[in-house]
């Protein structure tokens, strides 16, 4: 009983590992970020880029709201924003999710993105994303179901506004670990399933065993019993 109910869970955590299938927020937790080959060192108003750059990622969920402050936002005074992002491993990606500045006047308008997988081979591109004015302070997210492309590992994002005034909150984004190339899992399946198989052929060879013993034991007993008569 004890040996069907560990090949049971072993084949249930090994599919769902196969399947990836639980969505995760990315943020600080799993993402990396910096600024684009493109940026000054210190390219932001009012603070720090080490300061800016962590304050994009540092939303903790896709529904947190986050006020907007002289130290919480993330301002270019005249210009454009270009940063990368690295999310430690391939993504399909769900929904981008941006925290915009709340009046036109400082808005972030326009958004391009590149995506890359994990040998940085660009593998697609979204441009020309207007995202809308934040709803108030403090801000929500703006959540965006893009047509992302699959086995994104980092995604080079440029953003502007349509009069040099890029201020904004968070980005964020929700995915998927990406499906684990296919040689891999079946080779891990068969590994699995011969695993089951031999664990259960030791465990009832073990069980056979122990009831032979018994079985001497208890015939030893007997013969004792008739001779002590
Ligand atoms: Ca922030
Ligand atoms: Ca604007
Ligand atoms: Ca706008």
């Amino acid at each position: 009983m004890r040996n069907k109910t560990i090949s049971i869970i072993t084949v249930i955590l090994i599919g769902s590992f196969l399947s990836n299938s639980h969505a995760v927020f990315l943020n600080s937790l799993n993402t990396t970020i910096s600024l684009g080959s493109s940026m000054t060192a210190e390219p932001f108003h009012n603070r720090i880029a080490a300061d800016s750059l962590a304050s994009i990622i540092d939303a903790s969920s896709a529904v947190a709201t986050e006020t907007h402050t002289q130290s919480t936002h993330v301002y270019v005074n005249g210009g454009t924003l270009e940063v990368d992002f690295n999310f430690g491993a391939e993504y399909d990606l769900i929904t981008f999710h941006f925290w915009n500045y709340f009046t036109e006047g400082f808005d972030v308008d326009d958004i391009d993105f590149k995506f890359f997988d994990s040998s940085n081979t660009l593998v697609g591109n979204i441009d020309n994303i207007a995202p809308q004015i934040g709803g108030g302070n403090p801000i929500s997210a703006e959540n965006l179901a893009l047509s992302f492309p699959t086995n994104v590992q980092f995604i080079n994002a440029v953003l502007s506004g349509s009069n040099t005034q890029v201020d904004f909150n968070n980005i964020g984004f929700t995915g998927e670990l990406s499906v684990i190339p296919e040689p891999l899992a079946n080779l891990l399946i068969i590994f699995v399933t011969v695993s089951i198989i031999i664990v259960t052929i030791l465990a009832a060879s073990y069980e056979a065993l122990k009831k032979k013993k018994n079985f001497r034991v208890r015939e030893a007993s007997f013969e004792v019993f008739i001779i002590l008569q």
